[in-house]
Formats: structure tokens, C-alpha cells, sequence
């Protein structure tokens, strides 16, 4: 990470001792607790290879007890932790920057419960998407969401992007079938808000604070969501291709897949009005005529969503590239009104053009949310809202 953005600084945050590890093994035991160096490192790199931390040590606890103990002790020690879920998220959000403790929901994963009259899941943050759908198809029920990295990706992980997917369109986006969840702050203290009724209006909306909030403002132990029934029609459109075997999702699905092959993907995901919702591909095509070693400028996305992902490819990492790449999209976006991030997130790579999507009140209010609610600025520290930080601790 340090070598593609050399400009980054490590917080003032302590550094982990033989004693914190004893700690961890002393309240989680030792089977929840990776420090071999070789198995933590999958969980310093991102799914894209764009970026790698160096954390020497993973916990994965079972319970929110014990997330909220690790946190509060993480809080009183001063050392910054990495939320992480199925570590499929594709703006560097999910893997420390430096030497963070990461924290890996993979050991949450039960089911909790299920109303078959209702519809409404209640589980662990860490149940991976697709189990959850298998698990719904048997009772005639499907999740509200669906994403390629469903193998992989986690609900919690879902819930603090605010993944949007292939179903938004038709079910809207977590914010509506998220009905209440249980989230551990960094002081340790737990905020359940696991609701599970449709209509609730007593007072602020706190889960809402969590749902795209990306680990900045607390770790997501437990979620409780509503799911529709099996549709019992299903619309088909025809089209040319050359068997049936060939139709629904692998092609889309896979796009990301492809690119990777491709090289080093430079990712952007924004919101567009679709009276100039391809436009910015062509413009790109246009402005990057002249640099060399782009491979590919595409655009794909949830066009129902007015959602658009703007990839490109190089052979490998090329500073020039993005230096032609940034700001430009984000002007242009900015210009048409449109969002830097629609559906992925800010995370790392994209912490400096908050600015281009939201007002400076709107950023002040963040920030103050952001003090109040992790004073210590252990929660992901140098992704989302960090480069906004003048009145946040700097660790
Ligand atoms: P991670 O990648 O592990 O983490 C993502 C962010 O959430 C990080 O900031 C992390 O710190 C935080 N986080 C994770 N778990 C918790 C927790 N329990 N509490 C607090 N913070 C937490 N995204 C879409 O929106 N739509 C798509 O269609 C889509 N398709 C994809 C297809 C592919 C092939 C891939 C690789 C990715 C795709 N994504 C898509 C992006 C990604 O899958 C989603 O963002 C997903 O929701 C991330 O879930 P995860 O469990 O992997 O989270
Ligand atoms: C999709 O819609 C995902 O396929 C991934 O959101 C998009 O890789 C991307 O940029
Ligand atoms: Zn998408």
C-alpha cells in the first residue's frame, strides 16, 4: 500500500505487544487468534491485489461479547483495528493500510432465526450471502440482495457497504430491508437496535448510521432483515444467443472476474442520470487517447439503478494513468450531479473526493458523528471520511 500511495502516514496508534496477544488468547482462546504469518497475510490483501496491509495478527471472535471486549480494549490501548468480512470489497476498505488489528467476522456465522409468516432473517454478521440464500430457498423465500461475490462476501460485510447488487431494482437497498441490527463501538459499548418490525419511529434511526459505513463507526455483530418470498412469476426476455444454458447472470457476473485477467483494474462506481449515463465512457475514451498503456475503458453496471462502473485496465500499476484518471472522472461526475460512490463504497482509494459528492455541512456533520462515536479514531482508520479529519484524533 505504502508504495502506491506514498503520501499516506501512519496514525500516532500504539503498536501490538506480546502482552495484547496474550490478552486476546486469554479471552478468545488460542483457535480464534491467527498470527502465522503466512495465513494472515491472504487477509492483508484486497480481492483486486491493489493493495496490502501488514497487520501481524487476525481475530475472529464468535460472539458480540467478546467483539466488544477485544474493542474496548483495542480502545484503551490506542490500536487501530480493520473491520472484515468475506474480504471481496473493491475500494481497499477491507484490508489494514498498515499494521492494524483485524478483525474478521468469518466465525459469526449462525443463523439466529427465521419468521416464515413475516419473512424477516435474523442472523450473525458473518453468514456468507449465498449460505443465507440456500438456506432461505428451502423455506420459499430469497434474500433481497444478490451480488457476484456472494460465495465469498459476508452480510455484515453487505451491510457496511451498503452492497447494492442485481435485486436493488427491484427490493431497493439495504436502508429499506434492513429492519435493525446490533453494531459494538470502539469504547466497546453494544447498540442494539435488532428490530424486527416493519414500522418503528421512536426517535432517530440509528441503524441507518451503520448501514455504508464501511467499519468507520462500529464493528456489525448481528442483522436482522427483511426477505421477500420466491417470486412466483419470473419475466424472461429473449435473447440471441446461442443456447439456453448460455442465459440469466454468469456473463454479467463475471465482468469483474474478466477485468482482473486484464490487469490492474482502475474501478469507479458512480451514479448517473441516464440522460448522461454513458456519456462519461466516452469522454474517457476521448481523454485518455494519448496516454499510453491503457488497455481497456468500459462501462457496465445497474442501469435501472442509474448506477455505472467505469473500468479500466492497464497491463500493470501505472501512476501516470491515474494521475489522468483522477480527478477528471469525479469533475465530470460532480458536474452531472451525479455520486462518486454509488453502491461500493469510499474506502481507501477514494477518501480525498468525498468532497465532490457532499456539501461542506454535510461533511461537518459526518465529522462530528465520527468523534462522538469513536473519539480515538481507532474504527478503520485512512479510509472513508479520514482525509475530512481536522477535528478527529489523528491516533
Ligand atoms: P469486506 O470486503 O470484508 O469489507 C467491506 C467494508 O466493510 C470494509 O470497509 C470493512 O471494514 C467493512 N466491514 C466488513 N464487515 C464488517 C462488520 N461486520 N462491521 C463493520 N464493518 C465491516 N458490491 C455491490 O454493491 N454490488 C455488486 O454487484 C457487487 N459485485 C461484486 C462482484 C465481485 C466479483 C466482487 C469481488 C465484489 C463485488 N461487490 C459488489 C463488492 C463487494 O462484494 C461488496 O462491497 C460486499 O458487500 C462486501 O462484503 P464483504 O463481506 O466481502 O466485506
Ligand atoms: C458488479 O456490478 C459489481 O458487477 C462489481 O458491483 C463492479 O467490478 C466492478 O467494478
Ligand atoms: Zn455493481
Amino acid at each position: 500500500t505504502k508504495d502506491k500511495f506514498p503520501n499516506i502516514k501512519r496514525g500516532n496508534y500504539s503498536v501490538l505487544k506480546d502482552g495484547d496477544i496474550q490478552y486476546f488468547e486469554k479471552i478468545l482462546g488460542k483457535n480464534q487468534i491467527i498470527t502465522d504469518a503466512d495465513e494472515v497475510k491472504s487477509y492483508n490483501s484486497d480481492w483486486l491485489n491493489s493493495v496490502c496491509g501488514y497487520s501481524s495478527i487476525v481475530l475472529k471472535p464468535k460472539t458480540t461479547e467478546e467483539v466488544s471486549v477485544i474493542l474496548k480494549y483495542c480502545n484503551d490501548r490506542k490500536l487501530a483495528v480493520c473491520p472484515q468480512g468475506g474480504n471481496t470489497g473493491l475500494v481497499g476498505g477491507s484490508v489494514p493500510v498498515f499494521d492494524e488489528v483485524i478483525i474478521s467476522s468469518t466465525s459469526m456465522n449462525k443463523i439466529l432465526s427465521f419468521d416464515s409468516l413475516t419473512g424477516v432473517l435474523v442472523c450473525q454478521s458473518g453468514c456468507i450471502l449465498e449460505s443465507l440464500m440456500n438456506f432461505l430457498k428451502e423455506k420459499g423465500f430469497i434474500m433481497p440482495l444478490d451480488l457476484g461475490a456472494k460465495g465469498s462476501c459476508h452480510i455484515g460485510g453487505n451491510v457496511s457497504t451498503n452492497a447494492g447488487g442485481l435485486r436493488l431494482i427491484k427490493y431497493g437497498s439495504l436502508h429499506n430491508t434492513v429492519l435493525g441490527l446490533q453494531a459494538v463501538l470502539a469504547n466497546g459499548d453494544i447498540i442494539d437496535s435488532m428490530n424486527t418490525l416493519k414500522k418503528d419511529n421512536t426517535g432517530y434511526h440509528l441503524k441507518h448510521l451503520f448501514i455504508g459505513s464501511e467499519g468507520t463507526l462500529g464493528f456489525i455483530t448481528k442483522v436482522a432483515i427483511q426477505c421477500p418470498p420466491f417470486p412466483n412469476a419470473l419475466n424472461l426476455a429473449l435473447l440471441s444467443i446461442k443456447s439456453y444454458d448460455d442465459v440469466l447472470w454468469s456473463i454479467r457476473e463475471n465482468i469483474t472476474n474478466a477485468l482482473l485477467k486484464d490487469g490492474y483494474s482502475y474501478k469507479y462506481d458512480i451514479s448517473l442520470s441516464l440522460q448522461v449515463f454513458y456519456q462519461i465512457v466516452i469522454d474517457l475514451r476521448k481523454h485518455l487517447k494519448n496516454v499510453a498503456d491503457v488497455k481497456t475503458v468500459c462501462g457496465y453496471g445497474h442501469i435501472g439503478d442509474g448506477n455505472l462502473h467505469v473500468n479500466l485496465t492497464s497491463a500493470k500499476f501505472n501512476e501516470n494513468i491515474l494521475n489522468c484518471i483522477e480527478p477528471y472522472i469525479f469533475e465530470r461526475v460532480s458536474e452531472f450531479r451525479g455520486s462518486i460512490s454509488a453502491e461500493h463504497g469510499i474506502g481507501f482509494f477514494k477518501n480525498k473526493y468525498i468532497k465532490y459528492s457532499k456539501t461542506e455541512n454535510e461533511i461537518n456533520i459526518m465529522k462530528s458523528l465520527k468523534s462522538l462515536m469513536d473519539p480515538n479514531g481507532i474504527m478503520n482508520p485512512y479510509k472513508t471520511i479520514w482525509n475530512l479529519r481536522d477535528n478527529l484524533a489523528e491516533g
